[in-house]
């Protein structure tokens, strides 16, 4: 009798260890388990490639610097919309700030402010803005929005009507521009169909 329950007991303890070996060393399961946490998920390139960063850079010819105090073009602001209809704003400009490895700015700029673009239009003819003067901005959307398709940006480049000043834009997935999406020319104010904007 005892040695039956002993036999019992080892059986027993086999199964155990069948099964707690079988358990731990099922991958699929405990790879599928992680993967799902927190850090995996921020890790996964498809969720964590948002375009949230915007780099406006002068067109003004380098070597070619103007004498005018607000030299290159000249932004008030911009405004990522919803949809097509304007009617929403997802977010403005925040964080500008110069690129330090863009062209040098032309000397004598009066309009050095980078921060005059973020936030809500706010442009008069002499203040409110930042010109660009030869040089670039890379800013960040507010609210943590991000560049998507069927959104659309506006660009507010401020100035004289008849005299639209180049620039171009381009969206990144952050302030170091390792990522963005390819240049997109244009002058004066303009409107944007965001998904021109990404890769
Ligand atoms: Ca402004």
């Amino acid at each position: 009798m005892t040695n039956l329950l002993s036999l019992i007991a080892v059986g027993m303890t086999a199964l155990l260890l069948c099964c707690g070996g079988t358990s731990s060393t099922s991958p699929p399961t405990s790879v599928a388990s992680d993967a799902a946490g927190p850090q995996d998920a921020t890790a996964d390139v498809v969720i964590s490639e948002r375009f949230t960063h915007l780099e406006l850079r002068d067109l003004l010819t380098p070597g070619q610097c103007q004498t005018s105090s607000a030299a290159g073009a000249d932004i008030d602001a911009a405004k990522l919309y919803a949809d097509p209809s304007l009617s929403t704003v997802v977010a403005t400009l925040t964080g500008c700030a110069w690129i330090a490895d863009a062209p040098a700015a032309c000397p004598g700029n009066a309009h050095e402010d980078e921060r005059a673009a973020e936030g809500a239009p706010d442009a008069t003819p002499v203040d409110g803005y930042v010109s660009l003067d030869g040089s670039a901005i890379v800013c960040r959307l507010s609210g943590d929005a991000a560049i998507a398709p069927g959104r659309v940006l506006e660009v507010l480049e401020v100035g004289a009507a008849q005299l639209p000043e180049p620039f171009r834009v381009r969206a990144c997935t952050s302030a170091e521009r390792v990522r963005c999406g390819p240049w997109l020319d244009t002058q004066g104010g303009v409107t944007i169909p965001a998904g021109k904007l990404l890769p």
